[in-house]
Parts: C-alpha cells; sequence; structure tokens
C-alpha cells in the first residue's frame, strides 16, 4: 500500500559528480553546509570544472576535472578513513561479511549521519559488474558491520561503504575494498549496450546520455506488462536508486533522482568522470519488492545514442522536475 508520502524534493538540478554528491535537500542532522561546494567535490558544479574550465572544451579540460576530483570507491582509505573488511574472502552462496570503519588513530567509527534513511550503504559488484548487490548492513555498538549477503559464483569483487561520518566537518565518502570468492572463476565479458532491460516482469526503458565530465540527464521508464508505472514506491526516500561503476575499475557513482512522481519516469542526472563504458544499476521498489534493472551505456563515444538528446547546458531544471503523469 502507498503511504502517500510526499518525497521532500531533492534539487532539481541535483547534480552527482563522482564521489559522494548527495547530502543535498535531505533534512537529516544537522546540515551546516550550504548546497554548494562544500564537500570539496564539487557538487555544485556539474557541467564546468570548478576552476573555471568551460564544459565544452572537451580534451583538456575534462581531464583536469577528473584529476582534481577522483571518483569514489577506488581506494580503501581516504580523508583518514580506511574500510577493514574482516571477511576478505567470502564463499560462494550465502554469507555474512563483517567489516567496519577505521579513523585514522585505527579506532572503529561508530557514529554517522544518516543519509537517504541509513548511516551506510554498502555495494558489493563482481569484477565483471555480472552481479550487484545493495545491502544495509547493521551495525553493533562497537562500530562493527555485518550483513549477509549472496555471492553467486567464485571471483573477484568489489564492496563499497558510501558513508558519512558524525565528525564536524567530515565529508560523505566512498571507499571501496577486494573481496576474494574462491573457486573456479568464469569472467564474463561486459553485457553488451543496452536501452532496456527486462526484471521481474517489468521493462524499464532507459533514455538520455551519460556524458564525460557534463552533466547528462539519465530517464528511466518503467513499465509493467506493457502498462506504466504510475505508482512507484518510496525507496530509502527516492523513487529510485541508480548506481553507475565505470568498466575496468570499477570507480563508484551513487545517483539520486531529481524531484519527479511516482513514475513511470524516474529522472536523474549524472556526470562520468571519463569516456568510457559503465554498468548502471537502478534500484526501484514496487508492490514492496525491490528490484534492479542493469544496463550497459557507453559515455562520450558514439555507442551513446540520445533517444533525447540531453539540454546542452546539463542543467534541466525544468524538464527534469516536470514529470507529471496522469
Ligand atoms: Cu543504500
Amino acid at each position: 500500500m502507498n503511504t502517500g508520502v510526499k518525497i521532500t524534493a531533492f534539487a532539481a538540478a541535483l547534480a552527482a559528480t563522482f564521489g559522494t554528491a548527495y547530502g543535498v535537500g535531505k533534512g537529516v542532522g544537522p546540515v551546516e553546509e550550504p548546497k554548494k561546494a562544500g564537500h570539496g567535490d564539487h557538487a555544485a558544479a556539474p557541467s564546468k570544472g570548478a576552476d573555471g574550465h568551460a564544459g565544452h572544451e572537451e580534451g583538456a579540460a575534462t581531464d583536469a576535472s577528473a584529476a582534481a576530483n577522483l571518483p569514489g570507491g577506488l581506494q580503501v582509505s581516504q580523508d583518514g578513513y580506511t574500510l577493514a573488511v574482516e571477511t576478505p574472502k567470502p564463499a560462494v552462496g550465502k554469507s555474512v561479511l563483517k567489516f567496519s570503519i577505521k579513523d585514522a588513530a585505527g579506532r572503529k567509527v561508530t557514529a554517522f549521519t544518516t543519509e537517504h534513511g541509513k548511516e551506510l550503504h554498502f555495494i558489493v559488484a563482481s569484477r565483471d559488474l555480472g552481479t550487484f548487490r545493495h545491502l544495509h548492513p547493521v551495525k553493533a555498538a562497537d562500530g562493527t558491520w555485518t550483513t549477509p549477503v549472496d555471492l553467486p559464483a567464485a571471483g573477484g569483487y568489489k564492496a563499497f561503504a558510501d558513508f558519512k561520518p558524525a565528525a564536524p566537518g567530515a565529508k560523505g565518502i566512498t571507499l571501496g575494498v577486494d573481496l576474494a570468492v574462491p573457486g573456479a572463476y568464469a569472467p564474463k565479458p561486459l553485457p553488451a549496450v543496452n536501452r532496456t532491460a527486462t526484471v521481474d516482469g517489468y521493462q524499464v526503458r532507459l533514455g538520455g546520455t551519460l556524458n564525460p565530465g557534463k552533466a547528462g540527464e539519465l530517464r528511466l521508464t518503467v513499465t509493467k506488462a506493457g502498462k506504466p508505472v504510475t505508482d512507484l514506491e518510496p525507496y530509502l526516500g527516492a523513487y529510485g536508486h541508480l548506481v553507475a561503476l565505470r568498466d575496468g575499475d570499477l570507480a563508484y557513482l551513487h545517483v539520486h533522482p531529481n524531484e519527479g512522481g511516482p513514475g513511470p519516469d524516474v529522472s536523474f542526472t549524472a556526470t562520468a568522470p571519463s569516456a568510457g563504458a559503465y554498468r548502471l544499476f537502478l534500484d526501484f521498489q514496487h508492490q514492496g519488492k525491490v528490484r534492479t534493472a542493469a544496463f550497459t551505456v557507453t559515455a562520450g563515444a558514439t555507442g551513446t545514442p540520445a533517444e533525447a538528446p540531453a539540454p546542452a547546458a546539463g542543467e534541466a531544471t525544468h524538464d527534469a522536475g516536470g514529470h507529471e503523469h496522469g
């Protein structure tokens, strides 16, 4: 049953850069910083480098921006925080993952700022991007987190912890760590570029483009048996959650939706840190169950035909917020 809860509007032009770019419009905890470049990751400068490089100077400007703004999830330790995994070699099938976030002194962090309904978001993906799990571990009083997980096959995986320490001045951060599931490993190639994904009888269509160094709108449209789904349910305070992982190094981008209604469209604004292939994972909830639709997209190449070209300026304010469906 839909509670009819109104989702707090995210800023219409919310543009996620790699790194944790949210924390906008979510009245949780004492937010001291205004929603501008307070996070050090240039979240408020979606279409330009913060140092004034124009977004249309493709090559040099893009590289400079990316260098100044390392994508999230590539480091196991950053800003004095470390993702310490106690179960680096989980078994195939069901197991329990155990980890903590340690501070610069090696102590387990126990205080976090709630973001999107949780103190910490935990993603596990296989290196070949065929498996994706969005998990919500439980924290013990001493700062140890545990979560059950079901990993279907042996091979290399990467776990991401996406969180914001409660320490004054701490910014949102995504740490990444390798996991190895012992056994014979048969890596699969990255799935081909697709614009439509089917999951559990739902069809999800991907519109728009993912651009390197420049914000663009991604629009997901959910249908079931040919009919638009107009009663998506809030999941963690939003009608959809989108994680993008870069092929090659699994750089991480967690994108949250633009303002909009409960379907069938969910609109996001995202910026890729580079050209290349990405795997997109959309979590959406309908009739009490969360499902994940996955897409392979290519940023900055001819492989991304725009079904409807994104506005050149990138900040699709009115368009992004204006999806009303009757
Ligand atoms: Cu989460």
